[in-house]
This record gives structure tokens, sequence and C-alpha cells, in this order.
């Protein structure tokens, strides 16, 4: 790590709305066909690492650290007491929460089975998170669908299971807009999150335009406090291009919260570290974010490696993590202010001389040239990831 330089300090990580969830410190490297690597640590050790970090907000699933049976009793009770003692404690703040429903049995049919038992169940699970969420200081509770679906085709009637998810979210705004009414808090910021596959084989809300139309289908009866968290690999996962998919969150005014980290197209959810794949995609998307004035937050939702050891969870992966996404938006900042793509940029939108503009031919020689200026930005940009904007140099002589 000291030959490695240049990080940044606990208080400039800081600065940035960073979030560390619970379970990718907690990730014991149990991916499919893998058995674990590390052992498991406990709340109180990764908040206190965190802060030790500077990341200076903490996520998690209702049953991350608490029992699936001590849901809703007072057992929960005690144990969100120790969160925000751990919290605040280390000067942490909890942003996020998350209703795990994907992992037990019970959700086998997904949140939204058939059976109605099931479905008043998750009701209660989504309205026990937000309870959750006021009681430690969230701001935002995200919802990732992964169980939404089927392995054999045609049992399900997609329509129907859908109009079920719908009522479970609902269940979880109108249970919001009551507590945070009875506690004077904001409600919540309600996020969907997509993945097109893993672990159902087929999902009903598979990409973040499909949860965006879900949002506006009117079937959700407070679509004014749901909007998106989409995961940068999840969209890779589908083939599409991540920055045109916050693009469209962006405009329809729905990009409440981001999933950060990296991967490969059209694979399964590796969960790499931010920016060690994709760190000119990267440094791009958050060009896109800053100019549209989206501030975080940021959550690190990566799986450090199976081959990383414990102690490397904390000295390796979760610094370098921060340092590299810090780094991104930092160059980001520079692309905006760069002469090289203000000057391409005005050229461009400028347009070529006069010309008829119902005549194709002559607007074509008008642009052809200007055109150039395209793949001049991209070497630029490539320019800023590599330093060379700043007068770094590889030749010799
Ligand atoms: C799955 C994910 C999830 C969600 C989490 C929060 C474990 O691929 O990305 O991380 O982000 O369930 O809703
Ligand atoms: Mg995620
Ligand atoms: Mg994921």
């Amino acid at each position: 790590m000291k030959a490695c330089g240049g990080s940044y300090s606990p208080e400039t990580r800081r600065k940035y709305f960073i979030s560390g969830p619970q379970w990718a410190a907690a990730y014991q490297g149990q991916a499919l066909f893998h058995a674990p690597t590390r052992p498991a640590i406990g709340f109180e050790q990764i908040i206190r690492k965190f802060a030790e970090l500077g990341i200076g907000y903490w996520t998690t699933h209702d049953t991350d650290v608490i029992p699936t049976e001590a849901l809703g009793t007072g057992r929960q009770a005690e144990i969100v007491a120790a969160i925000r003692k751990a919290l605040a404690e280390n000067g942490l703040q909890c942003s996020m929460v998350t209703t795990e429903t994907f992992y037990h049995a019970v959700w086998a049919a997904s949140p939204a089975a058939e059976a109605p038992g099931v479905r008043e169940y998750a009701k209660f699970r989504v309205r026990n998170t937000v309870d959750i969420g006021h009681e430690l200081g969230a701001g935002f509770a995200v919802y990732w669908p992964g169980s939404l679906g089927y392995y054999v085709q045609g049992a399900i009637e997609e329509t129907d299971t859908l109009r079920w998810y719908a009522e479970a979210i609902n269940a979880a705004c109108d249970r919001d807009i009551e507590v945070a009414a009875r506690k004077g808090r904001p409600t919540l910021k309600h996020c969907l999150e997509a993945k097109p596959f893993e672990p159902q084989a087929e999902i009903l809300l598979p990409s973040s335009d499909a949860m965006l139309a879900f949002i506006a289908s009117g079937l959700l009866t407070h679509p004014e406090m749901v909007g998106l968290n989409p995961e940068y690999l999840h969209e890779l996962m589908w083939g599409a291009a991540p920055r045109a998919v916050l693009a469209r969150a962006l405009l329809a005014g729905k990009l409440f919260h981001f999933d950060i980290n990296d991967g490969y197209r059209l694979k399964h959810d590796v969960d790499i570290g931010v920016g060690l794949v994709n760190p000119l995609d990267w440094m791009n998307v958050l060009v896109l974010l800053r100019s549209h004035g989206y501030r975080g937050p940021f959550n690190l939702d990566f799986k450090p490696p199976r081959t990383t050891s414990q102690f490397g969870v904390f000295e390796v992966s979760f610094p370098t993590a921060v340092d590299r996404f810090i780094t991104l938006w930092e160059m980001a900042g520079e692309v905006l202010t760069d002469p090289v793509m203000e000057e391409a940029t005005a050229a461009l939108r400028a347009g070529g001389p006069p010309v008829d503009v119902r005549d194709a031919d002559a607007l074509t020689a008008a642009t052809r040239e200007l055109l150039t200026l395209h793949e001049l930005m991209a070497h630029r940009l490539f320019q800023i990831l590599v330093g060379q904007h700043r007068g770094r140099v590889y030749s010799i002589g």
C-alpha cells in the first residue's frame, strides 16, 4: 500500500457521500460454487474500520445484522439501539436501509408470490425496514427484487406478480408517510435496483428502464416517492451503456442513489471494485453525474475478491476503492473545465458554416471536418485519465 501511494486522508474521504455496505465488508467469499475464504465479522468492527478509513456512511439489509426471526421484536429494538450506539461512537451515519427479499427460503417464489401470506409477510418486512431506517436516521430505502421472476415458464402470471409487487412498495411508502409525520422527519427516498439475471433466471423488472416504466405504470400510489438505485455493473450485465442508463434516469428525475462497482459485459455479477475494469467509462459516467448536479450517495456495492484476506479487506479493498472513486471524481471535474474539451464541444455545437438546412449533401460537407473532433475528444479523455494533459510523458527523448 505504501508503494502504491496516492492515498487520501480519512478527512478528505469523509467529504464525499460514499457509503460502505455492511454486507460488502462482511462478505466471506462464498460466491455460488465457492466456500468462504474469510472469517465472519460483526457490525461493530466494520463500523469502526469504516470510521478509521474515512467512510462516513453505512448501509445495511434488514437481516445483515438482525436475525430474520428477530425482525419486528424487542430483540430488533435492542440490536438497532446497539447499531445506533456504534454509529454515534464512530461518527458514522446510516444513509440507507434495504430489505432482504431474495435469500431466505420464504422468498423461493419471490416477495410477490401467489400465496397471500407470503405477500403479507413481504409488506411486514418492507414496513419494518422503513421503521429501522427512521430509527437509524437513514434517507434512502433500496429494493432489489432479485427473486421477482421465474425459473420455469408459464407458471406465474406476470401482470398479477407485478401488481402484487407494487402493493409491497405501496405499503412501504404508506408506512413511511406515517412514521415520518410522527417523527417529524422527511420521508425516505425509495429506490428500485434492477439486475437483469441472478439469482432468478428470468426477472420481471430486469433493467433500470423497466423500473422507470413500472414507476410510471399507475400501479404505485406514491410514484413521486419512488426512484432508482442503478448499479453500474447490473447495467453492463445486460449489455447497456451505463452512462446512457444514468442519463435516462436523470431526465426522468429518478436518479436517487447509485451502487458503484465494476465488472464485465454480459457476464455474472462479479462485483469488482469501482474503476478496476472500466476506468475510462467510469470517468465519463462521473462527468455526466457531476454536470447534472448528482452528488451521491455512492454506495460501494462491490465484493472484496476471495483472494483478499480479511486484513486486506480493510487495508486494500475498501481504501483503494474509495480512493479510485475520489480520483475519478476529481478527474471528471478536470474534464468539465478542460479547455480542449470546452473548445471542441463549443465548436461541435456551433455547427459548420451556414448552408441550406434542406440540403443533406451540403450539411454533410459543412460538418465533415468538424466531426473529427469526436475522436479527438475521446483521445483527450484518455490523456486526462493517464495524466498526459498535465505533461506526463512515456516516450524517451
Ligand atoms: C445484488 C446487489 C445487492 C443489492 C442489495 C441492496 C447485495 O447484486 O447488488 O447487493 O445492492 O441487496 O438492495
Ligand atoms: Mg447493488
Ligand atoms: Mg450487485
